[in-house]
């Protein structure tokens, strides 16, 4: 059965309660909901009831995903991605919170998911915490870099060859231009024109926007194991302490720029408003949490990092934002086949609000060099 959008509450019910019993999850299915966190992925939180030994009721929940099929081709690969660095992290952080992904038992073989024709399905530990989309709370933003920095370094004596790229290219910009270009040759739902002045500005920042991809090339940057998609929201914290308790989504875990992971981080975590709003004239990169973020993550990897990748930390939130808006844009021309969508546009608004950003990067390119630089120093 797919679980499409469309289907019904009581089908996805009964579907989510058949891939439990699949994991062998204990207790009674009572209630499911959706997390609509990710823009991929499809998420869900199921709550279970079982007796806690004493006679008395114990309610157990379980975070239960369905991969991407057509954004990840290699779903098996990708779960022995994670598995390796779930493994290594535990080894190098023994006392950390780690992720815990069930198994089913099916040929006797413990797997971490269970395969129904293209859709991979797993099942993780259910961690009560808080995540964040937004936050003008600079400690827990700090903490987020904290995180992201942490986990890089933790990865820095991992094996990159070792890692199946889960999605090839995933940070090449040049190519994200190239599937634009080809989206707008094709333009089979006839919305060029609706796109045109996204487009045209794309295009005029092009060699800007491809610096971390032409430096990656002609080998100036190392590569390194790289988590590629560090949302803030990626980060799950204590609902009291608001200390990071751990990073999750690793499906794009792969060898990488550590400048993407800084970039990404910032586009999503340092806007003054939310990844898809139309409030145009308000978004733009808040300095404040930028600093936040910027002097957790180099607390962490300063030491690590060569001169060239320091020098590239402050253009690389401009780059990723750049990025970010060609694929957005390129999907929206494409009829919206990768992002998940709310509403007809919204790939366009997407799109639209990246590249506000982007111009307000922009302007703000040097101030934020000299804050990396200024936070490097103090922890070299
Ligand atoms: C996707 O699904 P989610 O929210 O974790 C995407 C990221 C984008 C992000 C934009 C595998 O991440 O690259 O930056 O949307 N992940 C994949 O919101 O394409
Ligand atoms: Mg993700």
């Amino acid at each position: 059965m797919p679980t499409s959008q469309a289907t019904s509450p009581q089908e996805l019910a009964k579907k989510l309660q058949s891939i439990g019993a699949a994991f062998h999850l204990p207790g009674l299915f009572f209630s499911h909901e959706e997390v609509r966190a990710g823009n991929v992925n499809h998420t869900y939180k199921v709550n279970y009831i079982m007796d806690d030994g004493q006679g008395m009721a114990r309610i157990k929940s379980y975070v239960v995903q369905r991969l991407n099929s057509f954004a990840f081709r290699n779903p098996i690969q990708l779960m022995e991605n994670i598995d390796k660095v779930t493994e290594h992290i535990r080894r190098k952080r023994p006392g950390a919170m780690n992720l815990h992904y069930h198994h089913t038992d099916v040929t006797g073989e413990r797997k971490t998911y269970l395969m129904e024709g293209k859709d991979l399905w797993r099942i993780i530990n259910y961690v009560p915490s808080i995540t964040c989309d937004s936050c003008e709370d600079l400690h827990v933003v700090r903490n987020a870099g904290v995180a992201f920095g942490d986990f890089q370094k933790s990865l820095e004596d991992f094996q990159a060859t070792d890692l199946f790229e889960t999605i090839p290219n995933f940070h090449n910009t040049r190519m994200r231009y190239q599937q634009l270009r080809e989206a707008l040759q094709e333009n089979p739902y006839g919305r060029r024109d609706a796109a045109r002045p996204e487009v045209d500005y794309l295009l005029s920042v092009e060699p800007e926007a491809c610096r971390l991809t032409d430096l990656e090339k002609s080998g100036e940057l190392p590569l390194r194991v790289t988590h590629n998609d560090t949302k803030i929201n990626n980060v799950l914290f204590d609902p009291e302490t608001r200390n990071a308790l751990v990073v999750i989504d690793l499906d794009t875990v792969m060898p990488g720029l550590v400048a993407h992971d800084f970039g990404d981080a910032i586009r999503f975590a340092a806007n003054f408003t939310q990844e898809d709003s139309q409030e145009l004239e308000k978004t733009g990169l808040d300095l404040n949490t930028y600093w936040a973020f910027a002097d957790g993550f180099l607390s962490q990897t300063a030491p690590g990092l060569t001169e060239t990748e320091l020098a590239t930390l402050g253009e690389s939130p401009f780059c990723l934002a750049c990025e970010l808006a060609c694929r957005f844009l390129t999907d929206y021309l494409l009829g919206d086949p990768y992002f998940k969508i709310h509403y007809p546009d919204h790939n366009l608004v997407r799109a639209r609000c990246q590249i506000a950003l982007s111009k307000d990067m922009h302007v703000k390119k040097d101030a934020m060099q000299a804050i990396v630089e200024g936070c490097a120093k103090k922890y070299r």
